[in-house]
């Protein structure tokens, strides 16, 4: 049962009853078409802005995993894997549109879970997952391989190659976008014609429950999606070490990423990891600053920070920092702050009080090396009483601290002015990460020749943090590798077999 506490905070914000109605209930698993009773072993979810239990999830077991792989192989064997693509396509647009109608629900199930902005959940969160579904919809019925003409093989032959599904896919998923993320994995893997099992983090199993049961209501037969709860170290290890899977496409942290890969690799499972970043940001003396400072701003405030790709890192040019600096601070104070609830909310509350006590040990190490202070936490704060942090911005940063070579993964932004763009660049590659780095500048000479000299696998151009179906992402380095999204990521759930006929007659 949920606490007062949440209730109130619902009945506050006029939460449509089929919303409480969806989370105030033991959540189970999604195995093999239907809901499983959640055993008596649940882990505590916690509404990150009353703090207070939400309800409870299933502490699964490998046992569970078991069952979901032996699920989602049956699929594969069975009317999934005899489906034709044109019906897979349709399938898959049917749950596009189901989402659609179901848009605000899923809305109010991320800001619930992760405690983001509702207003960001409506706009970002669901659109961006519905359209992912529509686009890679229609990659499914466009999977050919090809003919050859061989050029050195000795008499008379004919030889092609065709493309089959990798198989089983695991998709392990983080707390920050688990709709949109997840949508990245399961839209490709459907199109491909693989089948699904996937981890969403025990912090936010909310709309993957949504998902899988709006999937089983289209149509979609058993098996072809399934939903599998609990601690990252015991299903998340069990999916990456499961022989029963082919596949394994994780998004987190580059520390757990890097352990689940070396598991993964012990099965020989095809990987793409989705790591963590530290994205910088050239201000060049050729900028708008208007545009400049209110992307740089959604860069680093948008969902409190907690974004893989945030522009974390600013390298202003001596010849306009300070009036950057400015605009920042004044735009970073004027960030409505509120409940996840709250239509009029920007900056809500962190994820959960662990994380928020991470975000704040990274900003009093700032104060403690020297960075400056222009806007935000205190050192040694705790926060707001409600738990939210101020946007927070320092100057002065260096690469000697923390706040400019770790992911902090909150409100926060280090600032730093440099002198020529050689010595920004230098600095921005840095850093053991290249997720994403953003330029701000008028001059298309200036800004396409330093997309160029940058180390990162996403680029953005006076805006940051553009994502578009069509678009690969993903990073180099410590930011993992492999692709979401775009025709790219399709061959990392496809297998290429190349076929031989010699003719001798
Ligand atoms: O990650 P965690 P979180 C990154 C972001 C940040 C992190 C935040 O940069 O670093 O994600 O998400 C499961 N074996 N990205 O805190 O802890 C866990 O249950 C197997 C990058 O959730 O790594 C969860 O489902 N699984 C990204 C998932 O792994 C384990 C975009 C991630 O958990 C496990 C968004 C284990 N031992 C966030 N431990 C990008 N680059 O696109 C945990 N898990």
């Amino acid at each position: 049962m949920m606490q007062q506490a949440v209730a109130d905070y619902f009945a506050r914000f006029g939460v449509p009853m089929e919303v409480v109605s969806f989370v105030d209930r033991p959540i189970g698993h999604f195995i093999d078409g239907r809901e499983t009773v959640a055993t008596a072993d649940r882990i505590d979810l916690v509404e990150p802005f009353t703090r207070s239990r939400l309800t409870g999830v299933v502490n699964g077991t490998a046992a569970d995993v078991d069952m979901a792989v032996a699920s989602a192989r049956g699929a594969l064997a069975g009317p999934w894997g005899k489906m034709s693509a044109l019906d897979r396509q349709k399938l898959i647009l049917r749950l596009a549109a189901a989402m659609e109608t179901d848009a605000d629900v899923l809305a109010h199930l991320e800001a619930i879970g992760v405690g983001k902005a509702i207003s960001d959940a409506r706009l970002i969160d669901v659109p961006g997952s519905i359209a992912n579904l529509e686009y890679f919809a229609g990659w499914t019925s466009k999977l050919d391989g090809r003919t050859t003409n061989a050029v050195a093989l000795p008499g008379e032959s004919f030889t092609y190659t065709i493309k089959e599904p990798v198989g089983v896919v695991a998709a392990i998923v983080p707390w920050n976008f688990p709709l949109q993320i997840l949508s990245w994995k399961l839209a490709a893997a459907l199109a491909c014609g693989c089948t699904v099992v996937c981890k969403p983090s025990e912090l936010t199993p909310l709309s993957a429950m949504r998902l899988a049961h709006l999937a089983s209501k289209v149509g979609f037969p058993d098996g072809v999606i399934n939903v599998v709860n609990g601690y990252g170290h015991v299903i998340g290890q069990a999916l990456a070490s499961h022989r029963g899977i082919d596949k394994l496409s994780f998004t987190g942290s580059t520390r757990v990423g890097t352990s689940v890969g070396k598991t993964a690799l012990e099965t020989m499972k095809r990987l793409t990891l989705e790591l963590g970043g530290k994205s910088p940001v050239i201000v060049t003396g050729k900028a708008d600053l208007d545009i400049a400072a209110s992307a740089i701003l959604v860069g680093i405030f948008m969902n409190s920070g907690q974004v893989c790709d945030a522009g974390s890192r600013v390298y202003a040019d001596a010849s306009i920092h300070e009036e950057l600096l400015a605009r920042l601070r004044t735009g970073a104070e004027d960030m409505p702050i509120g409940a996840g609830l709250d239509p009029n909310s920007k900056i809500t509350p962190l994820v959960s009080s662990a994380h928020r006590s991470s975000v704040l040990q990274h900003i009093d190490a700032a104060h403690a090396e020297g960075a400056v202070l222009v806007t935000g936490e205190g050192s040694g704060g705790g926060g707001r009483e409600d738990g939210i942090l101020q946007p927070t911005i320092f100057d002065q940063c260096s690469e000697k601290m923390g706040i400019f070579r770790e992911e902090i993964f909150g409100p926060v932004l280090g600032v730093s002015r440099v002198n020529t763009l050689d010595d920004a660049v230098e600095r921005a590659n840095s850093s053991i990460y290249g997720l994403a780095a953003a330029i701000y500048s008028d001059s298309v000479d200036e800004t396409i020749a330093l997309s160029r000299r940058l180390k990162a696998g996403n680029i953005y151009i006076n805006a940051h943090g553009l994502v578009d179906p069509t678009m690969p992402f993903g990073g180099l380095g410590a930011s993992g590798f492999g692709k979401d999204m775009g025709p790219e990521q399709l061959d990392g759930f496809l297998s290429t077999k190349s076929v031989y006929v010699q003719l001798n007659r």
